[in-house]
This record gives C-alpha cells, sequence and structure tokens, in this order.
C-alpha cells in the first residue's frame, strides 16, 4: 500500500493552503505535521530535506518535494486536475496562475504578519481594488460561461483550488467589505466549491486553520527567521 503524503509546514494557510485544497477535493487523507519552532526547521534543513531550505515540504511518491508551485502541479498531474485535452491544459494554467498572482496582491498575511496593526485597513482597502480592478472581473465571467460551477469543464481543476483559497479570505473576513456580494458567480462558486465533499470534511476539521492574526504572525516570524 502506497504511504500518505505527508504535508509539513507552519500552522496556518500560507504557501500550503491550495495542496491541502488539491487533496482534501479529491478527498485524499494525509498526514500532517507543524512546524512551531525554530529548532524543528532547523532540523528539516539539516536532515536535507528541504532542497531549497524553505517550507513547505510534502512527502510523496518517496520524494521530499519543495516549492508550491512545483507541489500544485504535481499534485493536479498525479490526480488529473489538469484537464482532459491541451486546450483545457491551456486555460487551466492560465486561470491558476492568475489565482496565485490573485493571491500574492490580496492575500492578507502580507499585512497582518509584516505590517504594524495601524496600516491595516489601508492595505485591505487597496487589496480590495486590486480584486475589483484586475482579478474579479475575468474570473466571474470565466464561471459564468462555463456555466458548470468550475471554471474549466465540469469537474475540479488545480485552478479552482487556487481560486478558493484566495475567494474565501475574501468571502471570510470583514476587512475585504464583502466585495464578493458584486460578483455572484464568485460568491456562489465559493459556495458549491465548499460543498464538495471532501472539501467540506477538510473545511470542518480542526486542520482548517483561520485566516492569518497576530498569534500566528508571531509564530511564524520566530519560526523562519
Ligand atoms: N518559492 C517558495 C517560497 C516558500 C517560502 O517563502 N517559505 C517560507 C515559509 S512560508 C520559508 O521557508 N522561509 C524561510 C526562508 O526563506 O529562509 C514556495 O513557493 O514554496
Amino acid at each position: 500500500m502506497e504511504d500518505k503524503p505527508k504535508i509539513t509546514y507552519l500552522r496556518g494557510r500560507a504557501f500550503v493552503e491550495v495542496s491541502r485544497l488539491i487533496f482534501a477535493a479529491k478527498d485524499i487523507e494525509i498526514e500532517e505535521e507543524y512546524t512551531t519552532t525554530k529548532a524543528h526547521f532547523e532540523k528539516l534543513r539539516a536532515d536535507g530535506k528541504l532542497m531549497f531550505m524553505q517550507l513547505p515540504l510534502i512527502e510523496i511518491d518517496g520524494m521530499c518535494l519543495v516549492e508550491s508551485h512545483a507541489q500544485e502541479n504535481y499534485l493536479g498531474w498525479k490526480y488529473d486536475m489538469l484537464g482532459t485535452t491541451k486546450e483545457e491544459r491551456g486555460h487551466i494554467l492560465m486561470l491558476y496562475e492568475g489565482a496565485r498572482s490573485f493571491h500574492d496582491v490580496a492575500q492578507p498575511a502580507r499585512w497582518i504578519v509584516f505590517q504594524p496593526e495601524e496600516k491595516w485597513s489601508s492595505f485591505a482597502k487597496e487589496a480590495t481594488e486590486k480584486a475589483r480592478k484586475r482579478y474579479l472581473p475575468p474570473y466571474e465571467k470565466t464561471l459564468a460561461e462555463n456555466g458548470t460551477g468550475f471554471l474549466v469543464g465540469d469537474s475540479v481543476t488545480i485552478a479552482d483550488c487556487a481560486l478558493f483559497n484566495i475567494l474565501s479570505y475574501l468571502d471570510e473576513m470583514a476587512c475585504y467589505d464583502n466585495v464578493l456580494n458584486d460578483y455572484p458567480h464568485c460568491k456562489a462558486f465559493v459556495g458549491k466549491f465548499s460543498e464538495l465533499p471532501g472539501v467540506k470534511k477538510y473545511l470542518d476539521s480542526p486542520r482548517r486553520f483561520p485566516p492569518p492574526d497576530v498569534a500566528y504572525g508571531k509564530e511564524a516570524l520566530a519560526v523562519l527567521f
């Protein structure tokens, strides 16, 4: 029997959440180990498990796989979440990369972990404006045109997992000013994706971390730097 895949990461979503969502969408059981001390992080580095000395780590198929992007692509390939034709693959990769870029500019750890609290609301406002200007309209249009509740085709792909990752912050956190109410297909997507059986199980479990807060930021900085 194959070993269960194992994720090693901090106690937060950040760089590994899309992989967690991919496993959840496919209802694949995994193990998780949380790095909560600098000593544990240094031990992983000393053991040679982190090729570029960074987390997250996914141990799968006899490999120590690092780099979140490679991890998500590998899982997409392994679990058939990259479409069935080359045109579908092209669209999925474009929408997946767009969702990663959307995450880079709008996800809340950018200010919650790295900025003083008095600046948080202006960062959140700027992130919401970027979301409205560049990212939410094309995802709204793509979901409306595809009409299946998924971005491409009629089953879940890595693009859906990456989109859910960023949209769930916009949906959960008051600082984004209920922006999804103006994008009904994106809002409905969050609801439908959350109801996929494996995803629902994951979201209802203690393994799903809340959005970052001050305590998470402190722990992450103490482990990493
Ligand atoms: N390009 C990497 C970046 C990963 C990354 O920045 N990891 C952070 C933790 S979230 C880290 O290990 N930082 C410690 C360091 O860079 O020394 C990826 O996408 O996986």
